[in-house]
């Protein structure tokens, strides 16, 4: 399959529409190249193939590629019979599984706004599409798709970047049986941006859910909420300034998650929790103090804290003392000690995300349940990994750290397994090859991840030192620990390197997809994360169940620190990496066309520097540089056989020696093919394409015969 293309096609197709793979390139240059994709571009076609990796630019307006039609067109079809499609790919990763009966995963990768949400939905569609009609298999199939609606509502956001973000990172598990059946799914949730429901910078949202619920919401269910329908009313929805966004049909959408929500089997009880929740949390956000006569602190019968105390089913006094004041045990006794305001702030918003954060979790494991597959007969997986882009802000702060390592992370994970499955199918094979020079990003992870010397572990010492650590002492850490390491750019050295200056409280990466600068303003803060133990406790006993689970639940064991959000992510995307590496790995590289989000336009120099740092190059040239082609000694004899009378109509020998004798009469030149144990090794596509002719005007000529042998009847 990772061999030949259909050459008839991909020939009749190269001037008018470019090249179908760019392994048949004539030259391996950038030029080449982005002639190739602009051309296929200007024509809507977004889909251009380099072996099996699908790279994919998203044009930016719907295209009527991904009806019902389609999908059975790809449908069992040979991966290069059909002009490249993501339906292809997943066709052929699902007929992959079921002829080795093992796992494998599609990595969909590129910065923000670049299509991965939307090739990962449309592979689940294609899933759904492929599953038979039976009443258990509809409704998993039924489950897993609307698990998107509930997901994206909650997890996703309007940004600078794409209106429709992803704020966390997913990875969904498709469980089949043997007879390939989708019996069920599972989802892995990453971190999630928390810090954006109290916090939005200008243009941006708060999560979907937000105004879903105010502008959708029905009359008596915000009464009962105690909301507003009016976004603009609350402070959580407006820092953006952009709550109301014409190309984003909030109402819609509200409609679309409740019904969504009913088919994951979330009860009428937990659906009112869960509201209860989104809409305390607005109302926290609205819960504004004032100074006492000290400057401290103070809340007196605010109407908003007794809407969060209603609809959490928790003492309005208690809460009240929980957002003003923080228990002391001194000796034998409990010292109350003020907030001033800024500290209560930081307490009702570091309630606000924990609370929405847990309750995503939540939500997750719900999915998770309605997804289970039942019956004990799960044999195989596929496994959709849709996390969120690189991006670079104007400013960019820990939120953009942990994306942008995550990141650097699947990189590294491509470039492991590209250079590696193509050196063990060499080894494999016996044949020598020439190794082909990537930029390996593993110093940039290293810089990141490094046990004791990592930026993640300087973090976590500045967060766990007592006394007078702040975000500038991290940054003075992190100056004396990292000054001279080739990534890392401090204000210090800026000058000297980049000849760009940069703030005493910046720091600067050099990333594999280029160079961010980060403003440690928050980084202790949003590392530690932490929840006053007596806000915690209120939460246990709330009334609404679902806040009651999530805030019982996490902290069993409130002796022992709470590992550092930098160094969970850590572990869970090393654990990721893992299990991964355990599957056999297919690629979409997704590329952004233009920043404006304007249909069918591409920016030459925006995609230019995505095909850089995606290694596109490269993988075209490892896929080259090596061998453009290999198949099978059967598969290759047979479609050949007819152009030697050696081989024709029947080999009787080792299909090797056939192929031996069959490339010998094409007049194969020695360093144009090797022999492999298993298969035969082609180095360059000008080979096969003039063999390919060869092949067209032998089948013209039998079939030019044979119909002179009917007129002859
Ligand atoms: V992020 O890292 O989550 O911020 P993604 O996931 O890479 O990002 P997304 O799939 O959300 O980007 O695509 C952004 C927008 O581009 C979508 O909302 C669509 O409006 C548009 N898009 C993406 N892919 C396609 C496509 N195949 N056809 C049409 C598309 N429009
Ligand atoms: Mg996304």
């Amino acid at each position: 399959m990772q061999g030949l293309l259909n050459m008839e096609g991909a020939l009749v197709a190269r001037d008018k529409v470019g090249i179908q793979d760019f392994v048949l390139l004539d030259e391996t240059t950038e030029t080449a190249f982005m002639e190739n994709l602009k051309k296929r571009f200007d024509k809507d076609l977004i889909y251009t193939y380099i072996g099996a990796l699908v790279v994919s630019v998203n044009p930016y307006k719907d295209l009527d590629i991904y009806n019902s039609n389609q999908m059975d067109l790809y449908m069992g079809v040979n991966f290069f019979e059909l002009p490249p499609h993501i339906f292809a790919l997943a066709d052929t990763v699902y007929h992959a599984m079921m002829l080795e009966l093992n796992n494998h995963f599609i990595l969909i990768s590129g910065e923000s706004g670049a299509g991965k949400t939307e090739a990962s939905k449309k592979i689940l569609q294609y899933y759904a599409a492929c599953s038979p009609e039976t009443d258990l298999l509809t409704s998993v199939r039924d489950k897993m798709l609307m698990s998107n609606p509930v997901l994206e509502a909650f997890g996703n956001a309007k940004t600078l970047k794409n209106d429709n973000s992803s704020r966390f990172g997913k990875y969904m598990d498709i469980q089949f049986n043997s007879e390939g059946e989708a019996l069920g799914g599972h989802i892995l949730n990453y971190l999630l941006e928390k810090s954006r429901v109290v916090h939005q910078n200008h243009g941006e949202r708060n999560f979907h859910i937000f105004y879903q619920l105010v502008e959708g919401g029905e009359e008596d269910l915000l009464h009962q909420l105690g909301l507003e329908r009016d976004c603009l009313y609350y402070n959580y929805l407006t820092q953006g300034e952009c709550a109301i966004m014409s190309s984003i049909n909030d109402k819609n959408d509200w409609k679309t998650v409740k019904n969504a929500l009913k088919v994951i089997e979330v009860s009428e009880s937990d659906r009112t929790d869960l509201f209860g929740v989104v809409a305390s949390v607005l109302h926290l956000g609205n819960v504004e103090f004032d100074p006492d006569s000290r400057g401290n602190a103070s809340l007196d019968n605010n109407t908003e804290l007794r809407w969060v105390s209603t609809l959490l089913g928790v003492n309005a006094q208690t809460l009240q003392e929980g957002l003003t004041y923080r228990k002391i045990r001194a000796q034998q006794d409990q010292v109350l000690s003020p907030f001033n305001i800024d500290h209560a702030i930081y307490v009702r918003d570091a309630l606000a995300k924990a609370m929405y954060g847990r309750t995503f979790t939540w939500l997750v494991r719900q999915i998770n349940e309605s997804m289970e597959n039942k019956d004990d007969t799960m044999k195989m997986v596929i496994g959709l990994l849709d996390i969120y882009g690189f991006e670079v802000f104007y400013v960019n702060s820990f939120e953009q750290f942990c994306i942008n390592y995550c990141n650097e992370k699947l990189q590294q994970l491509f470039i492991q397994l590209t250079l590696k499955s193509e050196q063990e199918e060499y080894e494999a094979e016996g044949i020598e090859w020439e190794a082909v020079q990537f930029f390996n990003n593993k110093i940039i992870c290293d810089l990141v991840e490094e046990r004791h010397r990592g930026i993640i572990s300087i973090l976590d010492e500045e967060c766990l030192r007592p006394g007078d650590a702040t975000d500038l002492t991290f940054l003075e850490r992190l100056e004396e620990k990292m000054g001279d390491h080739p990534h890392f750019v401090t204000h210090r050295l800026a000058d000297i390197t980049t000849r760009k200056t940069l703030d005493r409280g910046d720091f600067r990466l050099l990333h594999y997809a280029g160079e961010v600068t980060y403003c440690v303003v928050g980084f202790l803060d949003k590392n530690n994360d932490l929840l006053y133990k007596n806000i915690k406790d209120l939460m246990g006993q709330s009334k609404n169940a679902i806040v009651r689970e999530v805030f019982c639940n996490a902290d069993a064991d409130s002796r022992r620190r709470p590992e550092t959000v930098a160094t969970q992510f850590k572990s869970s995307l090393l654990k990721l990496t893992e299990s991964l590496l355990a599957k056999d790995a297919w690629y979409v590289r997704c590329l952004k066309s233009n920043e404006s989000k304007k249909p069918g336009v591409l920016d030459e120099a925006l995609v230019r520097h995505q095909v850089k740092y995606l290694g596109l190059m490269e993988h075209l040239r490892v896929r080259r540089a090596g061998f453009a082609y290999r198949r099978r000694y059967e598969v290759f004899l047979q479609r050949y056989k007819a152009l030697c009378p050696a081989t024709w109509p029947h080999w009787l020998g080792l299909p090797m020696d056939g192929v031996q004798v069959l490339v010998q009469h094409l007049g194969y030149m020695p360093y144009e093919y090797k022999m492999g144990r298993t298969k035969i090794f082609i180095r360059h596509p000008k080979t096969l394409y003039a063999t390919e002719d060869a092949f067209e005007r032998c089948k013209h000529e039998l079939a030019t015969k044979l119909q002179g042998k009917y007129r002859g009847y």
